[in-house]
């Protein structure tokens, strides 16, 4: 059975970063804030850089994409299982994160001043970064509907700010986010990546975004990616993860059902 999803833009927080009131009222609403262009496009094409350098090495991507923009699936080249657990996949981030470009990615100040202000106190990066590399035609690998909090546990004000490393169409499968759903609070997850469900009506925030672009969302906030349906293009992204500076770090989890928004 194939199940239609629905998508309404995702709103542009641009107008609203510099005015603390409407920003807090926007992130408690929505859970999520759409910053397209906070980030320097220039650092995020040398991040893809060294991915699509990786990823070749890896057997996975074309050497020359013939494109400096895009990353080019080999044909036929596939990650084993869910792709988490993938050899080549744990190398491209054994590769990657050590690059002080990576890093940069995820503590560019503007970012992390939007961060504090969405927080209300600085904050600590470095919980829990990925670089995700979506194969094309693989629907059955897409993420499906789950909050961060079940995988990465800890504070409930974690924060995730997910970035295209590609300008990224809805065809090449970003991600998507379902407004409001962190005020329902934690929610029961299957085994593994099975995730949480989410009623087929769903309507997701969803669209194309493009390199420099941010979707920063809260750790209860129910998110997956829309599906790769390119012939040959690999979807790109990095998460990066914060918490406020005072939270002590541990992984425990709040008890299913509870809203615990801005506390420990
Ligand atoms: O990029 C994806 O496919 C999923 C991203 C995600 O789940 C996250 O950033 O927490």
């Amino acid at each position: 059975m194939t199940v239609t999803l629905r998508h309404a833009p995702l709103v542009d927080a641009r107008p609203m970063l510099e005015d603390g009131d409407a920003l807090a009222r926007h992130v408690d609403e929505l859970g999520y804030l759409y910053a397209p262009g906070l980030v320097p496009r220039e650092l995020v094409a040398t991040v893809r850089r060294l991915v699509r350098r990786y990823a070749a090495e890896e057997g996975l991507a074309a050497v020359d994409p013939g494109d400096d923009e895009a990353i080019v699936a080999v044909p036929g080249a596939r990650f084993e299982g869910s792709g988490y657990e993938d050899p080549r996949w744990l190398k491209l981030q054994q590769d990657l994160f050590p690059h002080p470009e990576f890093r940069a990615l995820g503590e560019v100040p503007a970012l992390l001043a939007l961060l504090e202000r969405v927080c209300g106190e600085p904050v600590m990066a470095g919980r829990g970064d990925i670089c995700r590399l979506v194969m094309p035609q693989m629907a059955v690998q897409t993420t499906r509907p789950h909050q961060d909090h079940f995988y990465v546990g800890g504070s409930t004000a974690i924060w995730t700010a997910w970035m295209p490393l590609v300008d990224c169409p809805l065809a090449l499968g970003p991600l998507a986010v379902l407004p409001g759903s962190h005020r329902d609070g934690f929610r029961h997850h299957g085994e593994g990546y099975a995730g949480t469900d989410v009623a087929a009506d769903a309507v997701w925030a969803a669209g194309d975004v493009g390199c420099g672009d941010v979707i920063l969302f809260h750790c209860l906030t129910v998110h997956r990616a829309w599906p790769n349906t390119s012939d040959r293009l690999i979807r790109a992204s990095a998460d990066f993860r914060y918490q406020p500076r005072s939270h002590p770090i541990h992984t425990g989890h709040v008890p299913v059902g509870e809203r615990e928004l801005q506390k420990r």
